[in-house]
């Protein structure tokens, strides 16, 4: 029998199956050989007569995020405000890059559109036009269809910026939910929160982690080759005189003539400058 792990806790593993959730034991092996479940693995499962399961392995994991650990995330759902906070642009597209890097697709979700800021959604629409997206506002309602489809099927987790909503928005879509909102409750709501477990909602045919606050694991390498495949931009490019070209101040760069008719937002390719010199950077000091 195979499953997914959506929740874990003091040695109990609930994994969702076709015969419904079947609480289970990891196999005593696992322990001795440093391995352990976590929420979002696929497992094969035995049920013995006495109802107990045991779960006899892990199936390999495409990604696994840490700080929750979870593994096998299909998308990351990032989000901006379109009104305060301010975007912070170059998160954004680190994130993308994050993703990407794990084979998690990004999609990005403009909320607070009841309150937005012209230039903000403009911005949004210019630069991200080539991926997924999505336009909502917690608040209202408007738009949380279309996030509802990005959710289908998949495993998602939400990211982004603190105050942008991402809680309301888990919250809007599952209501069960109840993450607390908003500077002050997130203070005083800090013992009870910070020490539960991630855990995975199955909703809309799909999942939500129901934690917005984790950390990717860096690449091994700062392999700026593949940093090349996060910015899909670029494949709308020319080939460049220079095989190899990072774009950067190569003569004869395709990519670079992207931005004089509009297929290239200015701003995006700026950013990306900065996260390609910091990948030249740490690639040169990874072993300092
Ligand atoms: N106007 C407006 N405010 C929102 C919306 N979504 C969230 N907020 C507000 O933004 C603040 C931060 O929300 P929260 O969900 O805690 O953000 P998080 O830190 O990303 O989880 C709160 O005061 C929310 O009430 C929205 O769609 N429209
Ligand atoms: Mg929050
Ligand atoms: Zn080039």
């Amino acid at each position: 029998m195979e499953g997914s792990i959506i929740k874990g806790v003091g040695g109990f593993y609930y994994v969702s199956t076709d015969q419904g959730v079947i609480t289970s034991k990891a196999r005593g092996a696992f322990r001795k050989e440093g391995i352990t479940p976590v929420v979002g693995d696929r497992v094969t499962l035995t049920l013995h007569a006495s109802g107990y399961a045991q779960i006899d392995a892990i199936l390999p994991r495409r990604n696994l995020l840490i700080r929750p650990a979870v593994a096998n995330v299909d998308r990351l759902l990032i989000v901006i405000s379109a009104h305060l906070p301010e975007p912070d642009w170059l998160l954004c597209d680190k994130l993308i890059v994050q993703a990407k890097l794990n084979h998690i697709e990004p999609v990005l979700v403009l909320n607070k559109a009841d309150e937005a800021d012209p230039s903000i959604r403009e911005a949004f629409e210019r630069d991200y036009r080539l991926f997924p997206r999505v336009v909502v506002s917690a608040r209202t309602g408007e738009g949380l269809h279309a996030l509802q489809d990005a959710i289908r099927g998949k495993i998602c987790c939400f990211a982004g910026q603190s105050a942008v909503g991402k809680s309301s928005l888990m919250n809007a879509l599952l209501p069960e939910l109840d993450l607390p909102v908003g500077e002050l409750t997130r203070k005083t709501d800090r013992g009870r929160h910070t020490t539960r477990h991630a855990q995975l909602w199955p909703c809309f045919g799909g999942a939500l982690l129901d934690t917005p606050g984790f950390s990717l694991y860096e690449p091994d390498s700062f392999d700026e080759q593949l940093l090349l495949g996060c910015y899909p931009e670029f494949a709308l490019a020319d080939p460049c005189r220079f095989p190899g070209c990072m774009h950067r101040s190569e003569p004869g760069c395709g990519v670079k003539a992207l931005l004089t008719d509009g297929r290239l937002s200015p701003a995006r390719y700026e950013r990306y400058v900065q996260i390609a010199n910091d990948f030249t950077f740490r690639r040169k000091h990874q072993y300092d």
